[in-house]
């Protein structure tokens, strides 16, 4: 851990002081850029990521992108300042006076040191916490004179030297038993979520559908933090829709369906019905307890999930059932004017080399990237789980630090590239080359199409007229361009793309939700 995101402040200032050469600060202008960055970071590197903010305030800017990042389950130590110890009692300026309490129900563990020899060894439990399944967040405060007083020697060197493994794999007699009633299985298919691919186990995916000959589903798009599985496979069937009963219809025609490193199921829309049709059988395999034990059906293994799907691979025998449907390729978009988001993401797709990253929030348009791109290599998609805007802008400036050698393109609404979009100065002062793609419809069009979801009529708010983000882009530093036709869009991003620095393209699209 040699880099730290952060903005900082007095609070902060003493642990910054001595800032060790081989260590990077990479500084956010808000907290939510700053939480946001380190949690693209942490999971696109596999590490933990470090933030550092800045007391109270600071940890309440951060709160939503922290909120992100418990959601996608992404390995972060969050720490912030906090007033000196002498004066914290009578509450002096910038005191939080319940530091542990504030983001409690967000991390999964929350502490103040009780005394300054103690923080080495606090920092290295949340450290462990932290990327300890389920991983997320954990949360230290540390008084600012912490940073003057001695540490225990002897201690600090063991909490610093200790390594804490936390992948477990499942018991040999489950697996034996799941594999039996996959082969035995008339008609099973694989859901897959987005901890496969942060398990590392996305080859594993691949074998066990093959030999299986399974048709694989992707997690309803809002809980897809990331892909776990090739969309361009011939296995590959879509993506579940996200609503209670809709999603119970799509897997009734199987019997048995097992789902692999995510919760049962991140449902959003209320549309309700069975979860789970007459004579489907359900198993989940996640690293999470805490999904094992509240899914609302099905039997569920906790275990890592590359390490089951090993396991399970070893015990499969090759299917004789008849390989599963392939979905028809894309369908061609109509070239309209504005230009419909489906027949951008066409030209991205053309673009973006097969090694390339999308980061996307563009609410109205996700199932049309998704279709259109049909993205097929590990690590290739990061998308905010937890539904707070402000994911994508920052998060796409963490991968693109933590994978310096593939491409990064950040896909954003104009209403979503606003919640955190000061991080446009980090890509541009760091040299950070992402290319950020944004989605104008001058609308919160999503939320039009929930009105109509919901039978909510004039609800105000919903238009954004004259938001530039072009210009703005210009102001923080970051070149940019607006393309109206595919050719245009073709060349603006291929060039973006190419370039060494950060690129700012805007691409005016129809409004309206784009599902295809
Ligand atoms: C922090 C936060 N505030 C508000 C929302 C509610 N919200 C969800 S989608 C959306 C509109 C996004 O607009 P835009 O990025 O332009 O995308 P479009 O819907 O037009 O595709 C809003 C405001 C949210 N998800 N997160």
């Amino acid at each position: 851990m040699t880099t730290i995101f952060g903005n900082p402040g007095s609070t902060e200032l003493p642990m910054l002081g001595g800032f060790p050469e081989d260590f990077r600060y990479v500084l956010g202008l808000q907290e939510s850029v700053a939480v946001g960055m380190a949690d693209g970071f942490a999971q696109a590197s596999g590490t933990v990521g470090h933030v550092n903010l800045h007391t109270a305030p600071g940890v309440g800017n951060g709160m939503g992108a922290i909120f992100n990042a418990q959601a996608n389950h992404s390995p972060l130590l969050v720490t912030a300042g906090q007033q000196a110890r002498s004066l914290m009692t009578l509450q002096a300026n910038l005191t939080n006076r319940d530091a542990a309490r504030m983001p409690h129900p967000l991390v999964k563990w929350s502490y103040e040191p009780p005394r300054a020899a103690d923080v080495p060894h606090a920092l290295g439990r949340a450290v462990h916490l932290a990327g300890l399944p389920p991983r997320g967040p954990v949360f230290v405060s540390v008084p600012m004179d912490d940073w003057d007083a001695e540490a225990d020697a002897t201690g600090a060197e063991h909490v610093t030297g200790r390594k804490v493994e936390g992948r477990s794999a499942p018991d040999p007699k489950v697996v034996r038993s799941l594999a039996a009633r996959l082969a035995a299985a008339r008609s099973p298919a694989l859901v897959v979520g987005p901890d496969v691919d942060a398990a590392g186990g996305w080859d594993a995916a691949v074998e066990l559908a093959e030999r299986q000959r399974l048709p694989v589903w992707a997690v309803p798009a809002p809980g897809g933090g990331r892909i776990g599985f090739p969309e361009g496979h011939p296995a590959f069937q879509g993506i579940l829709p996200p609503a209670v009963g809709p999603l119970g219809e799509t897997l009734a025609q199987h019997d048995v369906v097992l789902v692999l490193g995510s919760s049962v199921f991140p449902y959003y829309p209320n549309i309700p019905g069975p979860p789970l049709a007459e004579g489907t059988e359900l198993v989940v395999v996640t690293s999470d307890p805490d999904e094992a034990a509240r899914a609302p059906m099905g039997d569920a293994v906790v275990a890592d999930v590359a390490l089951a799907l090993h396991a399970l691979n070893a015990e499969v025998p090759a299917a004789e059932r008849e390989p599963p449907p392939s979905r028809l390729a894309p369908e061609e978009p109509p070239v309209t004017e504005p230009l419909n988001p489906a027949a951008v993401y066409r030209v991205l797709a053309e673009v973006l080399p097969t090694d390339g990253i999308v980061v996307l929030e563009s609410p109205s348009s996700t199932l049309a990237l998704r279709n259109q791109m049909r993205l097929s290599a590990p690590g290739s998609y990061y998308f905010g789980a937890g539904g707070g805007l402000g994911f994508g802008l920052p998060a796409a400036i963490g991968v693109q630090l933590a994978q310096p050698d593939r491409p990064v393109v950040c896909v954003l609404g104009e209403g979503s590239a606003q919640y955190a979009i000061q991080g446009l100065w980090t890509a541009a002062a760091y040299e950070v080359p992402v290319t950020f793609l944004v989605t104008r419809n001058d609308e919160y069009a999503i939320l039009k199409w929930f009105a109509g979801l919901e039978s909510v009529e004039g609800a105000p708010g919903l238009d954004l007229p004259a938001l530039e983000s072009a210009e703005l882009a210009s102001a923080y530093g970051v070149p940019s361009r607006r393309a109206s036709t595919l050719d245009e869009a073709h060349a603006a991003l291929g060039e973006a793309i190419a370039s060494a620095g950060p690129e700012l393209v805007e691409v005016p699209v129809s409004p309206g939700m784009a599902l295809a």
